[in-house]
């Protein structure tokens, strides 16, 4: 495949699969979905992986979601190879894939960026990383993984105030809150991730393989939820009030739902 919009490299074990539209604040679109697919079944099928880490380009986000510039352009996500969106198989990816990933958050990881995150098995953040979820602020919500499995690394009333205020959270909250494994300083983000990723590779690929689909087996229902959840979604997204988002930020102004109340 002929990659666009995300970067795989092998370097010593450890698998980076880089979200590469700097200018979009690597935000996806379906193509973006397709392309990460695609690199983490490369990295699963590859003797040569042990760990892969999950990162964006520059320094300004991790990844910031769905491409709204996209969707307020042609009303949904852009061509994939298929026709569809996958992006809720690309959270299955995430889980299933049998090596640990982690995130290596530096700058924003919002909306469906933030759920990106949380699906991996260890965050390791920036000094400068942001955390949060925007869906009810632009017409969209991930009610599947991106709620009740987060519920369950930060527990209920946090994933609540997270998804029900949509504010942004810094590195250091993120790691009182346990949303994160480790905070440091924005230019030792890659060296902290090869040093985790070191200390993992020297361990038994079986065992990590068990204990992964282990840790999985205990939240393995909300894949259900996350299927209700994405027909609700697909739903709701032509609809006036979440198109009222959309505009809205195309706009760069507040939306207004209290018609919709
Ligand atoms: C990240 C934010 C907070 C940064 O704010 P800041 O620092 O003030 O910078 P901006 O001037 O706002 O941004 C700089 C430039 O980057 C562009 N940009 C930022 N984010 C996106 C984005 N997501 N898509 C496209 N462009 C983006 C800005 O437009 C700006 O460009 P210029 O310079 O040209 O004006 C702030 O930018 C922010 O809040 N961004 C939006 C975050 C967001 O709402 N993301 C989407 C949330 N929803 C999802 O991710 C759900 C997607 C999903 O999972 C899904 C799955 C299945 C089916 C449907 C969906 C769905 O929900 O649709």
């Amino acid at each position: 495949m002929d990659l666009t919009d995300v970067r795989y490299e092998v370097d010593d074990g450890l698998a980076w699969i880089t979200i590469d539209r700097p200018d979009r604040m690597n935000a996806f679109r379906a193509r973006t979905i397709d392309e990460l697919i695609h690199c983490f079944k490369r990295a699963w099928a590859s003797a040569d992986a042990g760990v892969v880490c999950l990162t964006g380009a520059g320094d300004r986000a991790f990844s910031t979601g769905g491409d709204q510039k996209q969707r307020a352009e042609t009303g949904d996500y852009g061509p994939s190879e298929t026709g569809l969106f996958e992006v809720d198989y690309l959270h299955r990816l995430i889980r299933e894939i049998p090596k640990p990933v982690i995130a290596a958050v530096d700058g924003y990881a919002i909306g469906g960026g933030h759920v990106l995150h949380v699906l991996c098995d260890l965050t390791i953040a920036a000094d400068t990383a942001v955390f949060g979820q925007t869906g009810p602020r632009v017409g969209s919500f991930d009610a599947g993984f991106g709620t009740a499995y987060l519920a369950r690394v930060v527990g209920e009333k946090r994933a609540r105030e997270i998804w029900f205020l949509c504010r942004q959270y810094d590195a250091h909250t993120a790691e009182r809150w346990g949303l994160v494994n480790r905070v440091v300083p924005a230019a030792e983000l890659r060296d902290e991730v090869r040093r985790w990723a070191d200390e993992i590779l020297a361990l038994s690929p079986t065992a990590l393989r068990f204990l992964k689909q282990s840790f999985n087996a205990d939240s393995e229902h909300l894949a259900g939820v996350g299927q209700l959840a994405f027909s609700g979604l697909e739903s709701f997204l032509g609809s006036e009030e979440a198109e009222e988002g959309v505009r809205a930020f195309a706009e760069k102004r507040r939306p207004d739902f209290a018609r919709f109340r």
